[in-house]
């Protein structure tokens, strides 16, 4: 479950990455389900104010931080050679250089990272805003294609193999270790009526017949930072997962999110569906980005990727849930499983409307 995170020391963390000023104020930002994030506003000399962001990473999801941190130096000060420095992420130091500090007695593990005045979207009715969604990420990837992906540790193996995912859902629920199987075999048998579909892509991937890129691999579209009056994008965040993978897994995961009528955890399914028009809008910012190194299985894949993707991560809830709540954060009992069913809801439309998003695809 989420706390308040007023339980940490703020001032001794901000003390720890030498932030200037004193401590006047902390918000927690919600949003993310994996690490603890929060807004610290300092003043400065003169009454100026300025903003940090202070991030407790998930060391039950990322079992070695450091090797996370080492992948965002090399990916930021990349993308900063490339963009000279405007709206790029910069992490700050400590006095010994790193840019992480793992406090001793607890083993809380915290990064500090600049505030960029901007808006976020979950739920996005603005199509231009979609559009511009799509270019951020598309550019991203653009950014990073001369990235040398040897220089990167795989911060968790096998993130995107939907088929290895699947495995591990069914394995669980044999196990069926906190009873709740019972409850969810009618998602259970979804997933197995669409196992072999679902894992088209990572057996693509297996065979070799799909390029491995630097990629993302965590794009919902509230990882966009857009401008506040002009909703230019700003920069991309989270790049905890920047790893070699697939560059549908990183369309497909970025339309389940924002082409969702929808938010991902929405209780009343009839509110879930997915909006070609939104799905259009998306597609038409990423793809053309790319479109000189794309090959033509690739561009094959981005429709099939977003239900792929999307019956990969309902699995992941769904696994989570039968296995007792660890990974993801909740923030009442049975929100995983809330998860989950939003999830295939919107699994079963994306089947359903697949010809149309392939020839969407087509036309761009
Ligand atoms: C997690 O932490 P956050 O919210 O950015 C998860 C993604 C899921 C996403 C679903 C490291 O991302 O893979 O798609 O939740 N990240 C990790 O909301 O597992
Ligand atoms: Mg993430």
């Amino acid at each position: 479950m989420i706390g308040t995170g007023m339980e940490y020391d703020f001032k001794h963390i901000g003390e720890v990455f030498r932030l200037q000023g004193t401590l006047s104020r902390v918000e927690p930002i919600s949003g993310g389900n994996i690490n603890k994030t929060y807004r610290v506003v300092y003043i400065r000399e003169g009454g100026v104010e300025k903003s940090y962001l202070f991030q407790k990473i998930n060391t039950y999801v990322f079992k070695k931080p450091e090797e996370v941190m080492e992948n965002i130096d090399r990916v930021t000060t990349h993308i900063y050679r490339k963009r000279g420095g405007i709206n790029v992420l910069h992490f700050h130091h400590t006095a010994e250089g790193k840019n992480y500090h793992e406090e001793k007695s607890t083993h809380d593990f915290w990064r500090v990272c600049n505030y960029l005045d901007s808006v976020t979207f979950d739920v996005c009715q603005d199509i231009r805003v979609l559009y511009l969604a799509g270019v951020a990420f598309g550019m991203f990837q653009k950014d990073l294609s001369d990235f040398d992906a040897s220089l990167l540790h795989e911060t968790i193996s096998s993130f995107h193999d939907t088929e290895k995912r699947l495995d591990t859902l069914f394995a669980s629920v044999e196990a069926d270790a906190y009873g709740r199987v019972a409850e969810v075999k009618e998602e259970i048998d979804y997933i197995a009526s669409v196992r072999q579909k679902a894992g088209t892509l990572s057996r693509m991937q297996k065979e070799g017949s799909l390029p491995l890129r630097v990629t993302h691999n965590d794009t919902k579209i509230n990882n966009v930072l857009f401008h506040p009056e002009t909703y230019q994008p700003l920069t991309v965040i989270d790049l905890d997962t920047v790893m070699p993978g697939l560059v549908a897994n990183d369309f497909g995961d970025a339309v389940r999110f924002a082409a969702n009528t929808s938010v991902e955890d929405e209780k009343d399914l009839s509110k879930v569906s997915f909006d070609l028009e939104k799905f259009k809008a998306f597609a038409e910012g990423f793809i053309p980005c790319l479109k000189d190194s794309l090959t033509e299985q690739e561009i094959k894949t981005l429709a099939l990727s977003v239900f792929c993707i999307t019956v990969e991560l309902a699995s992941r809830f769904l696994d989570d849930y039968i296995t007792g709540d660890k990974y993801f954060k909740t923030l009442y009992e049975g929100h995983n499983l809330v998860r989950t069913r939003a999830q295939l809801t919107l699994a079963k439309d994306i089947e359903r409307k697949l010809p149309q998003m392939e020839k969407i695809v087509a036309e761009i």
